[in-house]
């Protein structure tokens, strides 16, 4: 028998990229999440939007009516919560929206299952946001939960809802904790895909002999632990076709400072450039071409600064590895030349 599967967030990074992962089974039927918008970018769903399996539909995790009306309509098998305002940076500007969407917008697809469609199967975006400042490494599901930021008090209100639905109603809902992932589809005001277009630009424009503004980042200092989306969404799935609801977290097991991804798309882009650092002024910090002509390639703009920073991010993944057999295909090198190589060639 075929299965629905309800996935929100079909614009964005993980949607598009789970939507494509599950259309590959012709069992599965997809309806993918959109809320409305004045000028909805596809760019993300070009590989699947005319596929005979997927069909869009349209919700609000702000709204409960769409989100009640979808489970009643479809009695969906699954749902995939990936909507969310997911950039930390912001969640300082916009806090109310970010908690509104991310944890009670949680609320609405937990109470929408539990009185529309009870033996739905649901999967929550968890993020490593939610251990903040972290007191040991790697992390595991036992760190203590000590966001830094209002994204990351949502996630942390979510993982707790999902965890209070799953034991009073008996629902098999699951909150996956996911360390950043990255990849073709990623948003661009992320630091990843901010560099690797950077790059790209810088690249085709040292080619054509033209001037070029550098990119400008943040703190480059801070550590995450990246992965390939792709690779987390065949983990997600793993998740959510185990028998009994269980919490998982997804992880490389490495971290890498911004410095070092900055390092690694250069290469791949094969421009050789040298860091020029003062310490006791960060703010001063440079990486330049190795040319005659020295070009600033990077430079800090303090602009990108957050109020309150997540310093270090690694991930013990062994749970899901063991228990579920999740095996990643792409390491951190191979995941930045994918990402500069696809952004050369747009
Ligand atoms: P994206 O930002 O790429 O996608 C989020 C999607 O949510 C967008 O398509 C956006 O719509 C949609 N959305 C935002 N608000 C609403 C709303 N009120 N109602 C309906 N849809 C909404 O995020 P990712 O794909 O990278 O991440 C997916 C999920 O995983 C998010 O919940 C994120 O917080 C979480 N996560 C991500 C990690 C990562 O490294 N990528 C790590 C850990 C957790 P629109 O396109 O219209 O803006
Ligand atoms: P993050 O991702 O906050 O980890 O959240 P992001 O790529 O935005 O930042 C990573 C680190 O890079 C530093 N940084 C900059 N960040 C951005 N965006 N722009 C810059 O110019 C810049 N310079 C330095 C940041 O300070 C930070 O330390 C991502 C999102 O996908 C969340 O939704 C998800 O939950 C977490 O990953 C796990």
């Amino acid at each position: 028998m075929s299965k629905k599967i309800l996935v929100t967030g079909t614009l964005g990074q993980d949607g598009a990229n789970m939507a494509e992962f599950l259309l590959r089974d012709p069992d599965n039927k997809v309806f993918g999440m959109i809320r409305r918008s004045s000028c909805p970018n596809f760019i993300n769903c070009k590989n699947f939007l005319d596929h005979p399996n997927f069909q869009l539909v349209y919700g609000d995790l702000t709204d409960e009516f769409s989100i009640s009306k979808l489970v009643q309509e479809i009695q969906p098998d699954y749902f995939i919560n990936f909507a969310a305002n997911s950039f930390v940076g912001c969640s300082w500007d916009m806090p109310m929206h970010v908690f509104d969407t991310n944890a009670v917008g949680v609320m609405r697809c937990l109470e929408a299952i539990r009185a529309y469609q009870p033996k739905c199967k649901f999967y929550s975006a968890g993020s490593s946001e939610e251990f903040g400042d972290v007191d040991y490494s790697p992390q595991d599901l036992k760190h203590p939960l000590k966001p830094r930021s209002p994204y990351g008090a949502s996630k942390c209100a979510a993982r707790h809802l999902v965890k209070v639905y799953r034991e009073s109603y008996d629902m098999f809902a699951v909150h996956g904790t996911l360390f950043n992932h990255e990849g073709t589809k990623r948003g661009e005001e992320f630091v990843t895909r901010k560099i690797t277009k950077g790059v790209a630009r810088i690249k085709k424009s040292i080619d054509l002999g033209e001037k070029f503004d550098p990119i400008e980042l943040g703190n480059i200092y801070a550590k995450r632990d990246w992965s390939d989306s792709e690779d987390f969404v065949e983990g997600i799935w793993l998740m959510l076709t185990q028998e009994k609801p269980k919490d998982y977290l997804l992880a490389s097991g490495e971290t890498h400072t911004i410095k070092e991804f900055v390092d690694r798309a250069f290469v791949a882009a094969k421009i050789q450039g040298s860091w020029s650092e003062i310490p006791e002024d960060a703010l001063k910090t440079k990486f330049c071409n190795n040319s005659e002509a020295g070009e600033v390639l990077v430079k800090i703009n303090p602009e990108f600064y957050r109020p309150n920073e997540v310093e270090l991010l690694l991930g013990d993944p062994t749970d899901i590895k063991l228990e579920l057999g999740w095996k990643p295909k792409v390491s951190f090198c191979d995941l930045v030349k994918k990402m500069v190589q696809h952004d050369l060639d747009d």
